[in-house]
Parts: C-alpha cells; sequence; structure tokens
C-alpha cells in the first residue's frame, strides 16, 4: 500500500522512523517536507509565508504519488500548518488523513473534531499504521485498530492505547535518507540522535508531564536502545553522512551510569566525534563527567529554567537545590566540559527580583552559553494553572493552547518581548562578561539600563562569538545557509512544475 508522511519545519525522526518501520513491512512510503519558509519562530511574517508556501507543490507530488492514505505528523507548533494543508487536499483528492505525533498524541478529541481529519493516532504510530494499511488493502476497514480514532457516520471511535514499545533495538534504524534528500546538506552533517525515549522527571511546563499521563500503566516510559545499537547506527550514519558533530537529543541522556560507561567506550573507539548531549543536575557526578569527556563530548546542556530555587520548586517542579547545580557544574568544570543553561522568561510569579536572583546565580556557575526562551505553554500542562492564578492566562486560553493558536512557540532570544527581551539580552551577554562586573550590573541599575538598551546586532555578534567558543559556532552558519537552500528548491520546484506540468524535484 502507498502511505505519504507529512512533516513540516524540522527534521522528524518521529516520520524517520515510521517510513523505515512501512517501507520494512513492504509498503511503499513517500516523505514529503515543507521547510514553512517565513511561518518559524525565526523568521516568521504572515504576507511571505503565503507567497513561499508550498501547498501547490505538495499537492501536485501528493496527486503524482496518489497515496492510499496520508498522514501527518503534528507538533502544537506546527499544528495550525498541518490542518491548512490537510484542508488543500481534502478539496484536491479524495484520500484518508490521519493526523498522529505528540500534539494528536495529546488533544486527540480537539485534532478529530476538525473535518479534515478522518482519524487520529493516540500514542505511537508503528504497530497502528501497519495494521491500518493492511486493512486497506483488504478493503476492510477495521474500527478497532488500538491507538487510532476512527470518525464513522458522525460518532467518533476512541480504540485504547496499546502497550509502549519496550524493546526499541527491535525498531528499524530511521529511514533519514528519504528526508536528508529533500534537507540542506547541514542536516546530515549534524545529525540528531535519539538513544531513550522518555525522562525520569515530570517537570510542569514540559510535554513529558501530559504524555507520561496518556502512557500512565502503558509499561515503562523511560526507555532505552543498547550501546550496540547505537553505535551501529551511528557507523551507518557516518559511513552515509560524513557527518561533523552529533546532536545527541535524548531528554537526560546520562540517566543510567551503566549504560553510559559501555556507550563511552564504544563510542570513542568506533565514532569519536564532537557531541552534545542534554541533562539533569541529578545525574552529573564526578564519574558521569569523566565519561562523557572520555566520548568526545563537547557540550553539555543544563536546563535548570530559572535561578531562583523558589521558582523552581513551586512553579516548575523542579525540586533540586542551588547548592546540587553548583556541584554539579563543578565536576563539569574539572573534567573541562563545556556546558550552557537553560533559562525561561515569563514563568509565572516571576518578577524582576527573582530573574535578578538568576542572573546573579549564573554569574556564579559562568557557563559557556545562556540560552533564554520564552514560556511556551503546552496542552494539559501543569503549567498552565500557575499561568492561570498568575493572570498570564484566561481560562478560555486552554483552547487557543490546544489548537496550536496560543503564542506557543519557545522563541529565540531576539524574538521576546518588552522587558523579557531586554532580560533575555542581558542573560545571553552574560558569560563574556567579567564576572566582578557582571556582578556590579546586577547591583548597579545605570548600568545594567545601559545594557539593557543594547542593540540586536550586538547581541547576535556576542551569541556569535559564544557560539564558536562552544564549538557549536555551525548554528549560526546552518540557519543563513538552510534558508537559501530552501527559496532554491523553491524556485527549482515551480520552474519544473511550468515546463514539465509536474514537480520531480525530490525523490
Ligand atoms: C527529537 C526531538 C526534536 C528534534 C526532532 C523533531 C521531530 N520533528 O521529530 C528537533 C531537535 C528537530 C526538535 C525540534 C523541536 N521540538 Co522537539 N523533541 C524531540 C524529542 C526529544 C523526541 C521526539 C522524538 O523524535 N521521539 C521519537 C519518535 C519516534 O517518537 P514520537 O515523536 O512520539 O513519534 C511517535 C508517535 O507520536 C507517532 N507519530 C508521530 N507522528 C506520526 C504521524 C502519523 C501519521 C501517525 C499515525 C503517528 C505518528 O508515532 C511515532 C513513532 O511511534 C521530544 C521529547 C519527547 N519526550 O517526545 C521533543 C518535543 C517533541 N519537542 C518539542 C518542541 C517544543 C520542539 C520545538 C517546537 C522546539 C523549538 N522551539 O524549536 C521544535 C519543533 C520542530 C518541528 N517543527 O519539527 C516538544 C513538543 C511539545 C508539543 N506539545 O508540541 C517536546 C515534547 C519536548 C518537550 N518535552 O516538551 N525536537
Ligand atoms: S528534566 Fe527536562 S525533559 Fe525531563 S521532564 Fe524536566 S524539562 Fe522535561
Amino acid at each position: 500500500m502507498k502511505l505519504a508522511l507529512l512533516c513540516a519545519e524540522d527534521f522528524s525522526l518521529s516520520v524517520a522512523c515510521l517510513s523505515a518501520f512501512l517501507k520494512k513491512n513492504g509498503h511503499e512510503v513517500k516523505v514529503i517536507f515543507d521547510p514553512k519558509q517565513f511561518g518559524k519562530a525565526y523568521a516568521n511574517n504572515k504576507y511571505l509565508s503565503e507567497l513561499f508556501s508550498r501547498r501547490g507543490l505538495i499537492l501536485s507530488r501528493l496527486k503524482e504519488f496518489s497515496p492510499d492514505i496520508i498522514g501527518f505528523s503534528v507538533f502544537t507548533s506546527n499544528y495550525q500548518w498541518a490542518l491548512g494543508m490537510a484542508g488543500e487536499i481534502k478539496r484536491n483528492m479524495d484520500v484518508p488523513v490521519i493526523f498522529g505525533g505528540i500534539h494528536a498524541t495529546l488533544v486527540p478529541e480537539v485534532v478529530i473534531k476538525e473535518s479534515a481529519v478522518d482519524m487520529v493516532c493516540v500514542g505511537e504510530g508503528e504497530g497502528p499504521l501497519l495494521e491500518l494499511l493492511r486493512g486497506l488493502k483488504d478493503k476492510n476497514r477495521n474500527y478497532t485498530i488500538r491507538n487510532i480514532w476512527f470518525k464513522e457516520s458522525g460518532r467518533v471511535i476512541r480504540n485504547e492505547i496499546r502497550l509502549l514499545t519496550q524493546d526499541l533495538d527491535a525498531l528499524p534504524f530511521p529511514d533519514r535518507w528519504s528526508l536528508y534528500a529533500q534537507l540542506p546538506r547541514s542536516y546530515s552533517k549534524y545529525p540528531i540522535m535519539l538513544t531513550s525515549y522518555g525522562c525520569p522527571y515530570r517537570c510542569a511546563y514540559c510535554a513529558n508531564n501530559a504524555i507520561s499521563q496518556v502512557y500512565k500503566d502503558k509499561g515503562s516510559y523511560l526507555r532505552r536502545r543498547s550501546p550496540h545499537s547505537v553505535i551501529a547506527e551511528l557507523k551507518e550514519i557516518k559511513s552515509r553522512y560524513a557527518p561533523k558533530y552529533i546532536l545527541f537529543m535524548d531528554d537526560l541522556f546520562t540517566f543510567n551510569k551503566d549504560w553510559l560507561a559501555d556507550f563511552a567506550l564504544s563510542y570513542a573507539r568506533d565514532i569519536h566525534l564532537p557531541y552534545s548531549c542534554l541533562t539533569h543536575t541529578r545525574f552529573l557526578d564526578k564519574e558521569t563527567c569523566s565519561l562523557l569527556k572520555l566520548s568526545y563530548c563537547n557540550l553539555v546542556l543544563l536546563g535548570l529554567q530559572s535561578g531562583c530555587e523558589r521558582i523552581r520548586r513551586e512553579i516548575l517542579d523542579r525540586p533540586e537545590s542551588n547548592e546540587e547545580y553548583r556541584k554539579a557544574v563543578g565536576f563539569l568544570k574539572e573534567s573541562k566540559l563545556k556546558f550552557s543553561l537553560d533559562n525561561i522568561l515569563n514563568i509565572p510569579f516571576d518578577t524582576p527580583d527573582t530573574i535578578k536572583e538568576s542572573f546573579s546565580f549564573y554569574n556564579e556557575l559562568r557557563p559557556n552559553m545562556i540560552h533564554s526562551f520564552n514560556l511556551a505553554y503546552f496542552p494539559n500542562t501543569k503549567i498552565i494553572e500557575h499561568g492561570i492564578r498568575a493572570g498570564a492566562l484566561r481560562e478560555d486560553s486552554r483552547d487557543l493552547i490546544n489548537r496550536g493558536l496560543a503564542a506557543n512557540y519557545i522563541n529565540i532570544q531576539l524574538d521576546s518581548r518588552g522587558d523579557y527581551r531586554r532580560y533575555a539580552l542581558l542573560f545571553t551577554i552574560l558569560p563574556i562578561l567579567p564576572q566582578r562586573f557582571a556582578a556590579k550590573i546586577i547591583e548597579d541599575n545605570i548600568f545594567r539600563r545601559m545594557l539593557l538598551g543594547l542593540p540586536s546586532a550586538v547581541i547576535l555578534l556576542v551569541k556569535f562569538i559564544l557560539n564558536i567558543r562552544a564549538g557549536t559556532g555551525f548554528v549560526f552558519f546552518t540557519v543563513i545557509h538552510n534558508e537559501l537552500f530552501y527559496l532554491k528548491t523553491l524556485l527549482a520546484g515551480k520552474i519544473r512544475a511550468k515546463i514539465y506540468k509536474s514537480e520531480v524535484l525530490y525523490p
């Protein structure tokens, strides 16, 4: 059977995993990527995004492929894009449409109401899609497939959720090529990689606290591939794409020290490429840091989100103390590992004083970089309650959040608003300021105001320098390079469509 899988904006591991699994089971899969130019966090313009829209091109590729079913992989941030594209498909083709992915999993009752959506996949998609395709082949509509919600004569059929896949090694390696073939080279040069699914924590602002509820009693939520499987995939990536740096995207890379010990030795021996990973202060002791160093880790990302213990404990559900961070950062520095801190602005009940506390604490820790993000409210996360109590959200904001219509992007610093924008800028430049000088800024209002007035161009330059120093300068070049690549392919696609009356740009 023929399945088209659509995703937008960024490389989609979910789609690559589904594609690999279904191809392995004998189905024909076409992956279609929409870069959503000018509809992204760092470049958002309604007029330009319409002008550069690929809807027409995508539609003609779909018609050419003529799939038996079309699937969308949706995040909260691209849900509206998916609805727009699905509407266009429904107006032009007679083919069933299924939505899956994190957003569909969190709010299936919202998604299934949409007229352009025929089915919703709640949770993992491999098994359910396989059963669905088998049913379509036998011309036998099976409405009892677990994880799938159907619409039948105006009624919604909600099937129960199956157990979570525990043996991740049994899944095929993601079909990266289908996406890399449509993406700029930077994606295969700096590939993302997952060694685990899930996280042991449930921070109030993180989708993990909502997703883990969906999978309650469905088996262990935190699961990991064996080091052997991870290294085997990396070897394949290395020989096929010659990557320069690996981006491990696991929610918490160091949660199992025995695993890390095995992994570190094999990685150092067989892969030896610099990498970055995300972790948590409670999983960063001396031995862990030595293992990270041994395996060529270049940068450790720590998401403490606020330097104020009270805000972390009472609002973010992060009970770690500042003392724990001091210790963990001590180990990182001893092992000569670079590290960055994530900081959230706009947290309910944050005040200029608590922000000042964060600034002061980060100045003590002296990270290589600080990434400040605007708080994004994701569906069904606990922090929505705090947002309502603090007056940052209204009761009816939930509806906007659930439909991906709230300001739901975790934006980069330059897109923050008002005072928060200024604070974000201050956090960004902190690592480049001498410690004593930064301490003075905290205490001295005049200095602070002077720095808060810095133009965006200076901040960008500082970010650039900090990234270069942290060994991640490629981040800067890739953004520009990627956008130029998308413009080029869009123009080429349009020209081909005009000349050949069909668009045959991608495999
Ligand atoms: C790897 C990762 C990334 C990667 C890859 C993203 C991607 N599109 O795959 C990168 C670095 C690019 C990324 C970017 C972002 N991410 Co991210 N990311 C993750 C992470 C760590 C793992 C996701 C993953 O690949 N899992 C493995 C796959 C196989 O599992 P899965 O996604 O659940 O997919 C399964 C099912 O959902 C289902 N399924 C998925 N799609 C479909 C489609 C169909 C048709 C069907 C039937 C089923 C189906 O089947 C899949 C296989 O079983 C999660 C954390 C988490 N706990 O999930 C955050 C997470 C998904 N990211 C998040 C966010 C916010 C972002 C960004 C918006 C951040 C930003 N400002 O840039 C961007 C959005 C980029 C985009 N538009 O794609 C949030 C999403 C919250 C939400 N409600 O939307 C999460 C949950 C983080 C969090 N803890 O809050 N991310
Ligand atoms: S530790 Fe990170 S990934 Fe885990 S729940 Fe908290 S914010 Fe989410």
